[in-house]
């Protein structure tokens, strides 16, 4: 392959079929849009008014036990709930509804309301890494689950309601957007190449090194070439295993190792509690073999060039395609130099 062009030219995203407009020469363009405010705020290890501190009650009246390490529980307010009875509507091509059922859960990472996942010791992360095992195996048993969605929000500007370190579940009839359409990529490049696209795509960036962050014996995190986000990442398993069931002990405790190694990354780049979204991609859990399906992470950060500048999916992207202006390329190399070691506004 050639150089990378510094000039405006887009990437082609293998996993959902979609291209991403690159215009590196675009970095020095003055900023006088909004300036986040992401002053950090001291915050006590126990919250009486946290409705997922141990012991506290929770908005519906429940609750919460004495905790000591994860905690999951049913969403109060969840999204989806077991079906009563299966509706649907179809008037012609244009009108089309139907009754989507499923189960929300929440999972408190720890007990402690001032932690985050980077601040968490490995151990206490390999916990939550067996919690999502387990929540994922319960709901995989479930006959009407066909998809289990793990993720979280960090950070109020990515929706986060409350800032005791915690994720969500939400476990579903139907296999949603974005995972059936990474599956049928996946499954494509599997009957082209008779060979795993993220298995093949871990070993070419593992061979070109220009796009990695750091890495363990058993997982990877990179910027991926076709990345929307600036500082988006994908986290993936060097072997090939489709869900987080696939994985030993060791695997799961190099995973946490690996998240948490990451998540100081991200707070050093620009000294904060640093927001994302991010989420666990894994096989379905219909009834069906997907060997096709290869674990992974994706880490989605809104911030752009320092802690008060945030990027915004409006315009041209919502119109059209995403845009970048940092390539890839640079975001990896930032985030490659970003420290490991505890944020120094860790508490
Ligand atoms: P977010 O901060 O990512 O929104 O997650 C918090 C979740 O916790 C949210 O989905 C639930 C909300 O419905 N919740 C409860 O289940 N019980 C409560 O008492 C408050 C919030
Ligand atoms: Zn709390």
């Amino acid at each position: 392959m050639t150089a990378l062009p510094d000039h405006p030219h887009r990437r082609f995203n293998p996993l959902t079929g979609e291209w991403v407009l690159v215009s590196p020469q675009r970095t020095q363009r003055p900023w006088q849009g909004k300036v986040e405010s992401l002053a950090a705020e001291v915050r006590p290890a126990y919250d009486p008014h946290c409705y997922l501190c141990p012991g506290n009650v929770r908005s519906g009246g429940v609750q919460n036990p004495r905790y000591e390490q994860t905690f999951v529980f049913t969403n109060d307010f969840s999204a989806m709930t077991p079906l009563k009875t299966h509706l649907t509507i179809e008037d012609g091509d244009l009108l089309r509804a139907e009754s989507e059922s499923g189960v929300c859960r929440v999972v408190c990472f720890s007990p402690r309301h001032d932690l985050t996942l980077s601040e968490m010791a490995t151990h206490e992360i390999t916990r939550v890494v067996d919690a999502w095992t387990d929540e994922y195996r319960a709901l995989a048993d479930r006959e009407a689950i066909a998809y289990v969605q793990i993720f979280e929000n960090k950070g109020e500007i990515m929706g986060c309601s409350n800032s005791h370190p915690h994720g969500q579940i939400w476990a579903q009839c139907t296999i949603p957007v974005i995972p059936a359409t990474e599956q049928a990529r996946q499954q494509e490049y599997r009957n082209g190449h008779a060979s795993c696209l993220l298995c093949d795509y871990a070993a070419l960036e593992r061979r070109r090194a220009e796009r990695l962050v750091c890495s363990n014996e058993y997982f990877v995190a990179l910027v991926p070439f076709w990345a929307v986000w600036p500082f988006e990442t994908l986290l993936l398993p060097l072997r090939h295993g489709s869900s987080l069931l696939d994985f030993s002990g060791e695997e799961r405790a190099a995973l946490a190792d690996l998240l948490r190694r990451l998540s100081r990354r991200y707070d050093n780049l620009f000294d904060t509690s640093f927001p994302y979204s991010m989420g666990i991609h894994q096989s379905p859990t219909d009834t069906l073999q997907h060997p096709e399906w290869h674990l992974h992470f994706h880490f989605y950060p809104p911030l752009l060039r320092s802690a008060t500048v945030r990027k915004f999916m409006v315009g041209y992207e919502m119109l059209a395609n995403p845009q970048r202006d940092v390539s890839p390329e640079l975001g990896a190399a930032r985030l490659r130099e970003s420290s490991e070691l505890p944020p120094p506004s860790a508490g």
